[in-house]
């Protein structure tokens, strides 16, 4: 094994020497071509491949590629950003780069580095040309303002900013609607139009059953929008709550009286947007 690895060396000490001027490179055993490297003529290597030089004269532009106009609160929100020079045959490294953002929109002439209150993807020995990308919440309703920023050697290079909206998220209302036992008991004759109720979208409604004998349930009748069943209850009790996602009208009867918890006044819930 040893002896492999000493032909090793020895073979890629001869192969360097053959070709002064490469850079060092290889694995540890490799290391006789360091001295090799510094004993060959310099110039030869800046003339024969020149190693492009760190362009600082390309133009840093940082640009918010993708960021949402909406957001809900308390959501992820994710933008992302690139760092490109305008010089396509340039790259550069050591860049620290962010998002920015806050409650206060900054102008262009007013961009301190702490003109927004906020930081998120922060990453160091960034490089251009590059992507990047910040995910993070607001946590109350409002609009926020953004800009991506690139510190180029002490120099900032800000995006142009972004506004994003950000809405509260409203729970759904739940709405209470009273089963009442239309005739005497066992001979319900439909349900009434205090059953009929007007709600928004996303809302939900459970019933209340008032009649203290018999269990009740509220389902959709045929050509509902969406079928429904809220699950009986007993004398007292309420049903299962119903969420309603789909706009129109719902009628519905009694799933456990359909033949007589039902008729012209039977319930209606109306669901708009
Ligand atoms: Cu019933």
């Amino acid at each position: 094994m040893r002896a492999a690895v000493l032909a090793t060396a020895l073979a890629f000490l001869v192969l360097v020497s053959g070709c002064a001027g490469d850079a060092p490179s290889g694995p540890a055993s490799a290391r006789p071509s360091e001295t090799a490297a510094e004993t060959a003529p310099s110039p030869t290597n800046e003339t024969s491949a020149p190693a492009p030089a760190p362009n600082r004269t390309a133009q840093l532009n940082v640009t918010i590629r993708d960021a949402p106009a909406k957001a809900k609160a308390d959501a992820p929100i994710t933008i992302r950003w690139e760092l490109r020079l305008d010089d396509d045959n340039a790259s550069r490294a050591g860049l620290t780069t962010s998002l920015r953002w806050g409650p206060t929109s900054r102008a262009d002439d007013a961009l301190a580095d702490d003109a927004y209150a906020n930081e998120a993807g922060k990453t160091e020995g960034a490089e251009a040309p590059g992507d990047f990308e910040a995910t993070f919440t607001v946590a109350s309703a409002g609009t926020v303002y953004a800009r991506a920023l690139a510190v180029d050697n002490g120099t900032p290079h800000w995006s142009p900013e972004v506004s994003i909206v950000v809405e509260a998220v409203i729970p759904p209302t739940i709405h209470t609607v009273n089963i009442f036992a239309a005739g005497p008991i066992g001979t319900f004759v439909g349900m009434s139009n205090s059953m009929s109720i007007t709600i928004k979208a996303g809302d939900g409604v459970k019933w209340h059953n008032n009649d203290n004998v018999a269990s009740h349930s509220a389902e959709a009748d045929a050509g509902a929008p969406e079928a429904f069943h809220s699950g009986g209850a007993g004398g007292g009790q309420d049903t299962g709550i119903v969420y309603f996602t789909k706009t129109g009208t719902y009628a519905y009867h009694c799933g456990v009286h359909p033949g007589t918890m039902t008729g012209p006044a039977g319930g209606r819930i109306v669901v708009q947007a």
